[in-house]
């Protein structure tokens, strides 16, 4: 009576402080650039699942609809697993989604133990990290808790340290609009490769950046990781502006932040700012600096939502 179980799980997102962006090999969705990321706690997928007669039925956030990218997922989980199951999911957000917040980290990841859980196939989180990369690269780095790499070219992430290993460190996810993206990063990130000149110097760059970022993780030296934060967004979108067409996810709201940051940065105080497929704007700090840090982002930016992350679990079965 397998058929009548019924699973829940729950993952969250997966930030990178260095970016993947760019696939060595899109069949088999590996990443170009090695990325180096934070999984956040506060932010999360879950998703329930159970079994369906003669389709997958996807309920995302409340509204039936017929995800293209999931349905592959699971057509990859069917011939994985061995069976003609169908699925149906209740999957939910308590963020935004597909706005640049990495709710597909968080819900490949939640999905993938799912379907683990749901067909009794008991795979380790290595094996799960690898599965979760089918559906979107940084799933697998959600798959684990704390502090993640995923190497250019790997099958699945690393755990690096746990979530208890910087205590100090936070995020503010800065919501300038929850509006769904006008072009998917699966999209943007194919375009950067195939037609934007810096494309190869991004991946070429990427390589001692994040060795830079590794070295400062490892010795909490906030501002060099800080530097390294920066410089790959920036190297990231430098791809994306210079596509063919061109892909602007800023808004003048994410400027707005960008500029509040460099202020604070000028009165002494260490925060550093990082975007991804999106116009939010997420800002790195440490604990102590957090009352500053509001105090001048709600007086430059009244109206702005936040949330604050510290680094989270990784997936888990409720
Ligand atoms: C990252 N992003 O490292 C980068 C930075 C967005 C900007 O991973 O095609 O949804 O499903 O593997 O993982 C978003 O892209 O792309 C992403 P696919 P994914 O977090």
């Amino acid at each position: 009576m397998g058929k009548m179980i019924n699973i829940t799980t729950q993952a969250s997102p997966s930030l990178a402080l260095i970016k993947y962006w760019g696939k060595q090999n899109k069949k088999q969705n590996l990443p170009a650039t090695t990325s180096l990321a934070m999984t956040l706690d506060t932010l999360h997928t879950t998703t329930e699942i159970s079994f369906s007669q003669n389709k997958d039925v996807i309920r995302l956030n409340g509204i039936e609809k017929q995800d293209d990218k999931i349905i592959q997922f699971l057509d990859f989980c069917r011939k994985y697993f061995k069976t003609d199951h169908y699925y149906t999911l209740f999957t939910e957000n308590n963020f935004p989604t597909k706005a640049g917040i990495a709710s597909s980290a968080s819900g490949f990841a939640a999905l993938a133990a799912a379907v683990n859980a749901f067909e009794n196939k008991g795979l380790d989180n290595k094996a799960l990290s690898a599965l979760a990369r089918r559906g979107s690269a940084s799933a697998s780095r959600s798959v684990f808790g704390g502090f993640t790499l995923l190497k250019a070219g790997a099958r699945e992430a690393i755990p690096l340290e746990n979530k208890d290993y910087w205590p100090e460190l936070r995020v503010m996810v800065c919501l300038v609009s929850a509006k769904e993206k006008f072009i998917g990063s699966r999209e943007a990130m194919e375009a950067s490769r195939t037609s934007s000149p810096y494309y190869s110097v991004w991946i070429k760059s990427s390589r001692s950046l994040c060795k830079h970022a590794i070295d400062a993780f490892y010795k909490k030296d906030f501002e060099k990781l800080g530097w390294a934060i920066r410089q790959s967004y920036l190297r990231m979108f430098s791809t994306m502006f210079t596509a063919h067409n061109p892909i602007i996810y800023w808004e003048p709201g994410s400027l707005q932040i960008i500029q509040t940051a460099e202020t604070l940065r000028k009165n002494g105080i260490a925060v550093f700012e990082t975007m991804d497929a999106g116009p939010q704007v997420k800002l790195f700090y440490l604990e102590p600096d957090e009352k500053q840090i509001k105090k001048m982002i709600l007086q430059e930016c009244p109206d702005l939502n936040f949330m604050i992350c510290s680094a989270g679990k990784g997936v888990r079965y409720l």
